[in-house]
């Protein structure tokens, strides 16, 4: 959304409106943007289904309370896997992180929900807003996840290229469904068969918005109807248990022939790993 000079005060009142009312932002490419289809053929998960997934939310600027932003992953005792794209150009403090929910309302108290708030932001240093490529983040998180949660658990990454077809699931609390422009307040899942890099490089060949570069995946169904979406950003591609992609980007969501673009993991396994090893450095300087 850009707003033009004559109407700067009107549109910024729109544009925190907009955000007030939880219309999250950056989930799709900045060319991509617009939406009219979303995810479908998702269903509620369960309790205990996905111990791993968290909400990444805004806290509000004034009072207590706070508006959804992003999905992420449980990968250590300490540590979230995220998009880039959903920390790129936020302050750290505004940052807050929900383990063990379904729901994902910060009004609705939940027994094993886990609120923590986010000490530290690893984002690529390569990180491209406009192309999405190394659209991956660290985030370390103060105090660390308890260890006798069953809600609350990492899952191994991903280490080698994920077989075609692969029977995956993405999950999150992006947006349901058409017409309404509804978001779930229970987390979404849906089973989705992997397609790897170079599969997915040749069927977004014609798209002239964006391409599908080293360190992106992609899963989804060639005829469409399942997805990930506008509020799943950052959240987990599981595979056979292990975390193998991070929402990233994609045309609209749904579509026939444009299936979700996620980053891969095992791609970036060794940039991950020095981060953790980067932020467990701080951690004892810090003391
Ligand atoms: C988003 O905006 C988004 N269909 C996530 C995934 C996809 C598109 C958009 C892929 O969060």
């Amino acid at each position: 959304m850009k707003c033009i000079q004559t109407e700067t005060v009107l549109c910024y009142i729109f544009l925190s409106f907009y955000i007030a009312t939880g219309q999250d932002g950056m989930l799709q490419k900045p060319e991509a943007q617009q939406s009219g289809h979303r995810i479908v053929g998702g269903h509620d998960a369960q309790p205990g289904e996905l111990p791993f997934q968290v909400a990444i939310q805004r806290k509000f600027y004034f009072g207590s309370g706070s508006f959804h932003w992003c999905g992420g992953s449980i990968i250590d005792s300490e540590h979230v896997l995220t998009a880039g794209h959903c920390v790129f150009g936020l302050p750290t403090a505004e940052l807050i992180v929900y383990a063990g929910v379904l729901n994902n309302s910060w009004q609705t108290a939940q027994e094993n929900r886990v609120v923590r708030h986010v000490t530290e932001v690893f984002l690529h240093e390569e990180f491209d807003i406009d192309t999405y490529i190394n659209d991956i983040a660290v985030l370390q998180v103060s105090p660390g996840f308890p260890t006798d949660n069953p809600d609350v658990k990492a899952i191994p990454l991903r280490e080698d290229i994920a077989p075609e077809g692969l029977a995956c699931t993405v999950s999150g609390w992006g947006l349901l469904g058409d017409p309404e422009e509804t978001k779930p307040q229970i987390l979404q899942v849906v089973a989705l068969p992997f397609i790897t890099h170079d599969t997915c490089r040749h069927i977004y060949r014609n798209y002239t918005d964006g391409s599908i570069e080293l360190g992106m995946n992609c899963a989804g169904y060639l005829e469409g109807g399942k997805d990930a979406c506008n509020g799943d950003s950052g959240g987990p591609l599981q595979c056979g248990g292990l975390l193998t992609g991070v929402v990233s980007w994609g045309e609209k969501c749904a579509l026939p022939n444009y299936p979700g673009v996620y980053s891969d993991v095992a791609y970036y396994k060794d940039w991950i790993a020095q981060q953790l090893a980067r932020s467990r450095t701080k951690f004892i300087f810090r003391m």
